[in-house]
């Protein structure tokens, strides 16, 4: 059992090896970690709760909202609200940009996320998740507009996610490898679990909604094929592994290997996952880990949005696995 080391004063540590840091980035990742609390606390009683079911409610994206999904939101937001350092929340919650204003000076970063990811678990005890993302405002001060926000995924300051599972994981990076955080819930503490976490190269697991298999091009049905034929030199079949919950699947892909795929369908090329707040902050992940997040034609962190609730087709995991997925998509 290694000395437990605090996400607090794991933080302070790596800000005191950067001597500009002026503790801005560290107070975001606390109150993020504040939020994931209070929504472990919330997703722990919400059968007990009146907590289950839809608000009766559509998101931007025309889904149902759960109770818990806009209750999450609010966590989020009544985490930077007054803050001084995140001046913008976007959220898959909020058609629009939520501009903190009762702060003392307007704060330097836009905050994305996704307040809870895998919405449709929470009725089952089924994992879920909370995806974020940290970008820095070019200025400072002035109203932040909509341009300020499409920001590529490789301009992240930092990224990572909450998974609510049997234990609670906080996984960020700020551009210095992965960590990994584990909640002791007796002391009210995210403890360091593991540092520089890597992703082999190669896996054994493949995850995604078989369901869509009639909606691919051949290339990515060819794909899935080809994973599932018998071949011991390389590894297949791959075993199958999908929760429902995007932060859970690429979770143990970033632990165990393999590949993750929510990919484009021949109606839908764009896929369903958003850029923004779900692909482009866990592609920063996996490719801090050495793995890659790609659309099956292009990396993800390369792709300029055009708008802030853009969906993308997903592809992420082991580099060779997810290159060899590209070199099917891409020869359809
Ligand atoms: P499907 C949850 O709604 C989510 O956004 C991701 O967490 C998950 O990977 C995906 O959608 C599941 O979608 O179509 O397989 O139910």
């Amino acid at each position: 059992m290694h000395a437990a080391l605090t996400l607090t004063q794991f933080i302070l540590r790596e800000e005191a090896l950067h001597p500009q840091a002026t503790g801005e980035f560290s107070s975001i990742m606390l109150q993020i970690a504040l939020a994931g609390k209070c929504i472990a606390r919330d997703l722990s009683r919400s059968g007990l709760l009146d907590l289950i079911g839809s608000t009766g409610a559509r998101n931007v994206q025309g889904e149902e909202v759960q109770k818990l999904d806009e209750r999450a939101n609010q966590t989020f937001i009544a985490a930077f609200d007054s803050s001084n350092v995140v001046r913008t929340l976007i959220s898959e919650e909020m058609e629009k940009p939520l501009t903190i204003t009762t702060a003392k000076q307007p704060g330097k970063y836009a905050l994305f996320f996704d307040p809870l990811d895998g919405s449709s678990n929470i009725d089952v005890n089924a994992p879920l998740g909370s995806i974020f993302s940290i970008h820095r405002l070019a200025s400072s001060g002035e109203p932040v507009n909509e341009s300020d926000l499409l920001k590529t995924g490789a301009e992240q300051v930092a990224a990572g996610y909450l998974l609510y599972g049997p234990s609670v994981s906080l996984v960020y990076s700020c551009g210095s490898g992965v960590h990994q955080f584990i909640l002791d819930p007796g002391i009210g503490e995210f403890l360091l679990a593991a540092q520089h976490v890597r992703v082999p190269a190669r896996g054994s697991l493949y995850s995604v909604n078989e369901g869509n298999y009639h909606k691919w091009p051949s290339g990515t049905r060819r794909y899935l094929d080809f994973l599932k034929e018998p071949d011991a030199a390389s590894g297949r079949p791959y075993s199958s592994r999908y929760s429902g919950c995007l932060v859970a699947d690429v979770h143990r892909i970033l632990l165990k290997g393999g590949i993750f795929l929510y990919p484009a369908e021949t109606k839908k090329p764009e896929g369903k996952l958003r850029l923004m707040y779900e692909a482009a902050p866990l592609s920063f992940l996996l490719e801090q880990a050495g793995g890659r997040g790609s659309t099956g034609r292009e990396p993800i962190l390369r792709i300029q949005p055009k708008a802030l609730h853009q969906r993308v087709p997903l592809i992420i995991g082991s580099r060779e696995d997810v290159r060899q997925a590209e070199e099917f998509i891409q020869t359809a």
